[in-house]
């Protein structure tokens, strides 16, 4: 059943001030429309940073155990409605139930983490080098901050970023991708039930080009934290740089996993298998290259074909399938595009390179699980994010040589091997440029209460999850007590 959602800013649900609105259809069928939104403009963003503005000062003296009481009733308001939401996700973006209660959980996880961490956003007392004199730090918040977020975790993300912003005392002005708007609305109907005051949260729908684009450059916004590529953090930044806005960038990834010829194979298979294809490929922490020793290559490859083949692609509400449609006619236009790029340049297509058709899957945007063999450093398919059920196979033949080969990329996010070598584990997990590292495990699966980015193009330094977000919500107060009655001259009067 469609719907007409809307804005919510200064305390209202309202339209955009162009009164225009875009369809959100489900991609795994074209009858289901989930609903329409507004299409904002700068107008709706400079509404929506005045009433974010005008809640801060109130917000910011709430006691922090106080806020978190708030968020801890989010969690429990989003465990009640836990089916409602993983359907609705479903629905609008495309991955399968599981995967959908999973975005849920996790963003459950994170308000309950964000409760815990309310009544631990301590400060440091560090001895003074004068006599009858205190020195400590505490955290403030920043002000107003916006948030820009993806459409493949369209519940965990945005609750990666604003229960820490809340919980620390800012206020929001938030823009959900243009895939996945249904979801991000629900969210903020369930911030304001827990008792976010109503100007504290701002929700702005419609394009990145001008909604994203006015958040960045509004002079009232005092941080950016984004989730999308490479291209247009690296804008983000610039943009907000000039400004000296505080950013936080989450960015592309071209994610390996190594297979040592000593590894558990089919745990191995198991992990490839999930990394690559689960959520159709459409993370940032996707498995898209698979570095294969020599020794085990062939086998390997022959079995990893057989079950890419097997996966069952369809509706993500159907039970049965294990693999959803891609977000869009354009992602499935880019992902066949890379496909044709690989064939050009010499690599071996194994299975897939096309798009699935017949049946109930006309309706969507289903695209074959695709399998590249003879892959090397160099080649596009091997460099660029696909974003997609695209995966890589590189042969090597040595541990040395695999971590090069994983570290040969722009990008540095999350990075996987299986050995039971335990020198090999420790080695890999020494040499592997990135900024997260499974032994055993695919590459995909963060925790929330870990911390998670990126090293190289994948960001600019920060951690979403456990405490990085925290810090990256908040500004540090030096604070220094004299209690002598005199005048102390640091390094003057005591050296
Ligand atoms: C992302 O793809 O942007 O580790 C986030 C994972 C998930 C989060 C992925 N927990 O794969």
């Amino acid at each position: 059943m469609s719907k007409d959602f809307q804005n919510f800013i200064d305390g209202q649900w309202c339209d955009s001030a162009s009164g225009e609105r875009f369809d959100n259809i489900n991609p795994a069928d074209s009858d289901d429309k989930v609903g329409t939104f507004p299409v904002s403009d700068p107008t709706d963003v400079s509404r929506a940073v005045a009433s974010a503005a005008s809640a801060f000062d109130h917000w910011r003296k709430v006691p922090p155990p106080e806020r978190g009481d708030i968020m801890k009733r989010a969690g429990d308001i989003m465990t009640a409605r836990k089916e409602e939401l993983s359907i609705l996700e479903t629905r609008e973006m495309g991955k399968v139930l599981d995967e959908t209660r999973g975005d849920v959980q996790e963003g459950i996880d994170t308000a309950y983490f964000a409760f815990g961490q309310s009544s631990r956003l301590s400060g440091k007392t560090i001895p003074s080098e004068m006599p009858n004199k205190f020195n400590m730090t505490t955290h403030m918040p920043i002000g107003v901050v916006g948030v820009i977020t993806p459409w493949n975790f369209p519940l965990a993300i945005p609750t990666w970023k604003i229960f820490p912003a809340l919980t620390s005392g800012n206020t929001v002005v938030f823009k959900p991708a243009s895939d996945t708007p249904a979801t991000a609305t629900l969210f903020v109907e369930i911030l304001l039930e827990a008792g976010v005051p109503e100007t504290a949260i701002n929700l702005v729908h419609g394009p990145g080009s001008s909604v994203g684009r006015a958040i960045v450059e509004h002079p009232d916004i005092r941080a950016i934290s984004f989730t999308g590529s490479s291209a247009v953090g690296k804008n983000i930044n610039s943009t907000a740089g000039a400004q000296l806005k505080r950013v936080s960038l989450e960015l592309g990834g071209k994610n390996a996993q190594i297979v040592m010829d000593d590894a558990d194979l089919e745990l191995a298979l198991e992990g490839v298998l999930w990394g690559a294809f689960g959520t159709t490929g459409q993370r940032c922490t996707a498995t898209s290259r698979l570095i294969l020793h020599e020794n085990i290559h062939d086998e390997f490859l022959a079995e990893l074909k057989i079950q890419a083949q097997a996966l069952r692609l369809g509706n993500g509400l159907d039970p049965d399938s294990q693999v959803g449609p891609v977000i869009n006619a354009t992602a499935r236009d880019t992902i066949h595009g890379y496909v044709e790029v690989g064939i050009g340049e010499g690599a071996l297509l194994e299975t897939g390179g096309e798009a699935a058709s017949g049946g109930a899957l006309d309706k969507g945007f289903f695209y074959k699980p695709t399998l590249f063999s003879g892959v090397t450093p160099g080649m596009r398919i091997h460099d660029e994010e696909i974003f997609g059920p695209v995966l890589s196979v590189i042969k090597s033949t040595s541990l040395g040589e695999s971590i090069d080969i994983l570290n040969a990329t722009e990008y540095g996010l999350s990075s996987a091997i299986y050995t039971r070598d335990i020198n090999a584990a420790f080695t890999a997990m020494r040499d592997i440029q990135a900024g997260i590292t499974y032994i055993n495990g695919p590459t995909i699966g963060a925790e929330c209460h870990m911390p998670f980015g990126g090293v190289k193009n994948t960001g600019n330094g920060h951690r979403e999850g456990g405490d990085g977000a925290y810090e990256f919500f908040t500004e540090t107060k030096t604070i220094y007590v004299d209690f002598s009655g005199t005048l102390q001259r640091a390094q003057i009067d005591n050296r």
